[in-house]
């Protein structure tokens, strides 16, 4: 077995497998280290139990990865924006103020994020050698979505606004930031980055370059200068991911749900595949379940691939099943 640092650096084709969402709510140790912990931002800021949750489905499943428990609004929070988590209507942030945002530094900024620094190093300590430990950012686009809380209104969000001049500059602050929160994880200890970009498939098609392209570009452009092994998730944006993979040229390519695995295998070249099932297919029967694994594993059985999903892993799943779906996937030899 090769680990995922070792996979995306050399293209190799080797069995691989781990979940996005996989240190969450479908697991009752984490909801019960949840409900003790009502503050979900002071949750990802306290190092040992940020490292305990990391940790917990290595445990139990034995996955070949781990991916740090943060979040990717941990960005907008270390640069002096509030970020509230309301029960069943997600995250909410503060009004955006321009002269608090440009008021940032780098050192103010790696200060308050220093216990998720402490936290991968704590986690590195403790995970196998042979397991990669994943860190990860918003993809700029997907932070500024957040920070401009069109989360809260999109229907009522012009898009015409993303003319505003503004948001060019902050969106190229925004990009030096999440590069230096992406190096500083990477020099606590973990081994690969994955870039979120969440909300891509809500821009317009004339705004896709500007707003995902180009910032995710200039991303992969620095984790390559630095060696750093890097995943995109351009999420949404259809057809768009052969032209993404063409002017981003990431190390990995994270497929989303309604991407055919067959089109994809055909499409996307020089890049290592990840992920694209369904997480409402752990939900079916296990036999829907694994006759959908089955189109993905067969689609690339030829080129390098990790096993994934198309989205993360959604709260009322059983964490029996994504047993099944490992063993399945371990075992599969068809
Ligand atoms: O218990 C709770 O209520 C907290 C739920 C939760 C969890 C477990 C949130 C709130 N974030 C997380 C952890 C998290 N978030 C991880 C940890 C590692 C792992 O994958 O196991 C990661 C990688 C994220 C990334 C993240 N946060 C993204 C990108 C991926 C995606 O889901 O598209 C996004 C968009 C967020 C924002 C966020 N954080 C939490 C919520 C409810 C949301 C909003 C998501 C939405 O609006 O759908």
């Amino acid at each position: 077995m090769s680990n995922l640092k070792e996979i995306l650096l050399k293209k190799k084709c080797c069995k691989s497998i781990w979940f996005m969402r996989q240190a969450g709510r479908y697991l009752p140790e984490f909801r019960k280290i949840r409900s003790k912990n009502e503050n979900f931002i002071e949750l990802c800021l306290n190092a040992e139990l940020s490292s305990e949750i990391t940790l917990q489905p290595i445990k139990r499943f034995n996955l070949d990865s781990a991916i740090i428990f943060s979040d990717i609004l941990m960005v907008p929070y270390a640069l002096g924006q509030k970020v509230d988590f309301i029960k069943n209507k997600g995250p909410k942030l503060e009004k955006f103020n321009y002269e608090k945002f440009s008021n940032n530094n780098v050192e103010k900024f790696t200060k308050q994020l220093a216990p998720v620094y402490e936290a991968i190093r704590i986690t590195r300590k403790k995970l196998d050698k042979k397991k990669s430990l994943i860190s990860f950012v918003g993809g700029p686009w997907t932070i500024l979505f957040y920070m401009m809380n069109m989360n809260q209104n999109r229907q009522e969000f012009d898009f015409l606004e993303l003319e505003n001049k503004n948001f060019e500059f902050i969106l190229n602050d925004l990009i030096e930031y999440l590069c230096i929160h992406i190096e500083n994880q990477i020099n606590a200890g973990a081994d690969v980055v994955q870039i979120f970009d969440s909300w891509a498939g809500l821009l317009p098609e004339k705004k896709l370059k500007d707003f995902c392209f180009k910032p995710n570009a200039e991303i992969v452009k620095f984790c390559k200068s630095n060696k750093i092994p890097n995943i995109c998730f351009p999420k949404g944006i259809k057809e768009k991911y052969v032209d993404f993979n063409m002017f981003v040229k990431p190390d990995c390519i994270n497929l989303d749900s309604y991407i055919d695995p067959v089109w994809a295998s055909q499409k996307l070249k020089d890049v290592v595949i990840q992920g694209g099932l369904d997480p409402n297919m752990l939900l079916k029967t296990e036999e829907e379940m694994f006759k959908g694994a089955t189109k993905y594993i067969k689609a690339f059985r030829d080129i390098p691939y990790v096993f994934n999903l198309g989205h993360g892993l959604l709260p009322q799943t059983d964490p029996v099943r994504v047993g099944k779906l490992i063993n399945f996937y371990r075992n599969f030899n068809g």
